[in-house]
């Protein structure tokens, strides 16, 4: 309560000014040229020996629906999941969030087809990662759960070379995990830039009573894209 002209110039005081139409503009054209050049590079890739993770993610979003629940692992396929998968709200995601736990997925996605026995459970995570807790490949084939396994095979913890200026301990010598599924009584399929990704999809969605693991050659060069990437993870100083 107080005279009219007070108040507006109290009101007038409290207002900040709002930010110009370019500069609440420059983030979403940054990010879009981003995603051009991410999108530019895909192409490269057909025919080769490796599949761009994007070729695979946007297969993979035609194959979701309202009943899959979605686990990821922690690595550079975590951000190009995170950025690509087109979810819907009734899906489930899981992450082990600020933990960051690598080996997450494998024993997440029993527990979630163990709970919701209905739910299409499919798993991404890293080969880092699925060397951590290969053995509970066992127990999925155990409790006949048909849990589809996306490996983003790069040869490397990405997320962590990406830090380092000389590359030590990143390096990873992997075995087929197409074999390694099959010994334990699952089944699996490689693709790489001359798959037919959407049949191998359909394949691994087929009626089945143990996992599917998809082995997904990837390019050890390419950094998952994350706005400010550089800046944030340049190689760690411990001077
Ligand atoms: C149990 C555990 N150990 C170490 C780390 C640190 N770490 C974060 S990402 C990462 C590399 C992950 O490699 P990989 O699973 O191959 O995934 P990529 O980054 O290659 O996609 C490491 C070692 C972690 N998060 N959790
Ligand atoms: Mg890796």
């Amino acid at each position: 309560m107080g005279p009219l002209d007070a108040i507006a110039s109290g009101l007038r005081d409290r207002v900040r000014r709002r930010a110009d139409a370019a500069t609440i503009a420059a983030p979403e054209q940054e990010r879009m040229a981003s995603m051009r050049s991410i999108l530019d590079a895909v192409d490269a890739y057909r025919g080769s020996t490796v599949v761009h993770p994007l070729t695979f993610l946007l297969h993979l979003n035609h194959h979701l629906d309202d009943r899959c629940t979605i686990v990821l692992d922690t690595g550079a396929h975590t951000l190009w999941a995170a950025q690509f998968l087109q979810l819907t709200q009734r899906q489930r995601v899981l992450v082990s969030s600020r933990l960051g736990t690598m080996g997450f997925s494998l024993p997440a996605a029993i527990a979630a087809h163990l709970t919701h026995p209905h739910h299409r459970v499919i798993a991404i995570c890293g080969d880092g990662g699925l060397q951590m807790v290969a053995g509970e490949l066992a127990t999925a084939v155990q409790h006949r759960l048909p849990i589809i396994l996306v490996v983003f095979n790069n040869g490397l913890l990405r997320n962590v070379s990406a830090q380092q200026t000389t590359p030590y301990g990143t390096v990873l010598r992997n075995p087929d995990f197409v074999a390694l599924a099959r010994a334990f009584g699952a089944d699996g399929a490689v693709v790489d830039g001359t798959t037919d990704v959407d049949a191998v999809l359909r394949h691994a969605c087929d009626e089945r009573v143990a996992p599917f693991l998809i082995d997904l050659h990837c390019d050890p060069r390419l950094m998952a894209p994350l706005s400010k990437w550089e800046k944030t993870f340049a190689p760690l100083s411990l001077a």
